[in-house]
């Protein structure tokens, strides 16, 4: 609908920016810290881009102040970011490694001192690795209890300072990419083993958020869900239909737990016809429903265009982990969907849709299905950028993208939803995952890349100024 007036952001809106541990921190032995499973992951050959590794990221766990200044200066509202469990517990229980938890005690006391909420991830998927090797990790339901008591010691550690809580971190990638694709540790090929560790991980999703509303913890907890909505291609009653098998396999099997406690009818149908359905003990489900999320956070960078993929037809192809733009193959789930091009929008040289009206569109779905509270925790551009002679950063191609999303929760919010906050990805430049350090997202240009770690300064971009007086006027102009 067209308004003829939009609403205007809540004078509380948390205007913010996002990082986790592994991404940015550096310093993988130091003060007492453990192994994860990415410290091991990344130095099996072939796996992240040239072969890069976090051992260093940017170096924010030397350069904490610097950041928080920068962010100061920028006037940001929020800093989420991810505690590294294996920090707080080495070995991911036992007695709680004191230097660990000082990092984020001297961090976050550094953003409060600066008016910046700090916002908490508990798990942005760097699991110890005792815990993988002792019992399997998320396969065995004694991470539950782990978990838990991991996350208890940070909620009483930070009880009154931190008010805003993520439990996990896009569950739905970490298992997919974990246990179904093998481009994440454990590197798995197993659909049975990835929904089975993606059940456990739902009972410890919410044995944490009942242990945080069980404390009468000060504030809010969600889990952030890496939102992807599903399109049709066209009116074909069966790419309509394809949509549909979308939408409930990769996003309600997911939402649909967090909120009620259930799994989606006709997506556990295909899972139980494909002998990968989870097995639901005794109990499971009194847990599930008793969780009640304080709000959604979701991840939002994209949508997917779907048609009809028969049952013999794509399954899983190759991701474009290179920023060779048009590299990424055809995918899909046979008997359910696949994936094609959407004619109507761009891509990023990584071959991510870019459609800021697809976040509006999230926003509405989630808001009409399940009516409650968004974080908007992650939102962003990953390209390249170039530096000039003058250490300027001309991004407005993110500008653009960046401003195309706040209008489109602009839209959302004179829509009716209720949106807590956006951060975007990310404060600084970061390590991504799977595709090194050329593939850039950050306010702040970070100089270093995959063949070295060069002088690590800080660089503001263009887009550092762009959201500093969206903040100042509280998106009034956008
Ligand atoms: C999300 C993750 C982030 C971040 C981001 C960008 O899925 O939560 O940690 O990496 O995506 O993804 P990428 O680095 O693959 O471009």
């Amino acid at each position: 609908m067209d308004h003829k007036k939009l609403t205007a952001f809540p004078d509380q809106f948390l205007w913010g920016s996002a990082s986790a541990a592994y991404q940015v921190e550096g310093a993988w032995d130091e003060d007492g810290k453990g192994l994860s499973v990415w410290d091991e992951f990344v130095r099996i050959p072939g796996k992240t881009f040239k072969g890069t590794n976090g051992d260093v990221a940017v170096d924010h766990y030397h350069r904490f102040k610097e950041d928080v200044a920068l962010m100061a200066e920028q006037g940001l509202k929020t800093y989420r970011f991810s505690i590294a469990w294996t920090r707080i517990f080495p070995e991911g229980r036992g007695e709680v490694n004191v230097e660990g938890l000082n990092f984020y005690q001297d961090l976050v006391d550094e953003l409060i001192k600066h008016n910046i909420e700090p916002m908490i991830t508990l798990y942005h998927w760097d699991l110890p690795q005792t815990l993988q090797e002792e019992y399997g990790g998320w396969e065995s339901r004694q991470i539950i209890e782990d978990f838990t008591n991991y996350a208890a010691t940070l909620f009483e550690a930070f009880r009154g300072k931190v008010h805003y809580w993520v439990s996990l971190n896009e569950q739905n990638v970490f298992t997919s990419l974990g246990y179904m694709l093998a481009a994440h540790p454990p590197g798995v090929t197993d659909p049975k083993r990835m929904y089975a560790a993606n059940h456990i991980a739902n009972l410890a999703n919410a044995s944490v958020i009942n242990k945080f509303h069980e404390l009468q913890m000060p504030g809010k907890i969600g889990p952030s869900f890496a939102y992807t909505p599903n399109y049709a291609i066209d009116s074909d009653p069966k790419n309509v239909l394809a949509a549909e098998n979308a939408e409930d396999l990769m996003a309600h099997y997911w939402m649909d737990v967090y909120l009620w406690g259930k799994y989606p009818i006709a997506a556990m149908r295909f899972l139980e016809e494909q002998g990968w359905a989870p097995t639901i003990e005794p109990g499971d489900q009194e847990l599930l429903e008793s969780a009640k999320p304080d709000f959604l956070g979701i991840n939002y960078y994209q949508t997917a265009t779907n048609a009809f993929n028969p049952l013999d037809g794509v399954g899983s192809g190759k991701m474009n982990t290179t920023g060779k733009k048009g590299s990424s193959e055809e995918s899909g789930v046979p008997g359910m969907y696949k994936k094609v091009t959407n004619p109507f929008v761009d891509r990023t040289n990584w071959d991510w849709e870019i459609d800021p009206e697809g976040l509006r569109i999230a926003l509405r779905r989630i808001t009409s299905r399940y009516r409650v509270p968004v974080m908007i925790t992650e939102n962003g551009l990953g390209e390249y950028d170039k530096i000039t002679a003058e250490n300027e950063i001309h991004d407005d191609y993110r500008i653009k993208y960046l401003s195309g999303h706040v209008h489109a929760i602009k839209e959302a919010i004179s829509d009716g939803a209720e949106v807590l906050g956006y951060c975007t990805w990310s404060f600084t430049d970061l390590l991504s995952w799977l595709n090194g350090y050329q593939k850039r997202y950050g306010f702040v240009y970070v100089d270093r890349d995959e063949d070295g770690e060069r002088t690590m300064n800080r660089y503001k971009k263009d887009s550092f100024y762009w959201y500093q007086e969206v903040i100042k006027e509280n998106g009034a102009n956008s």
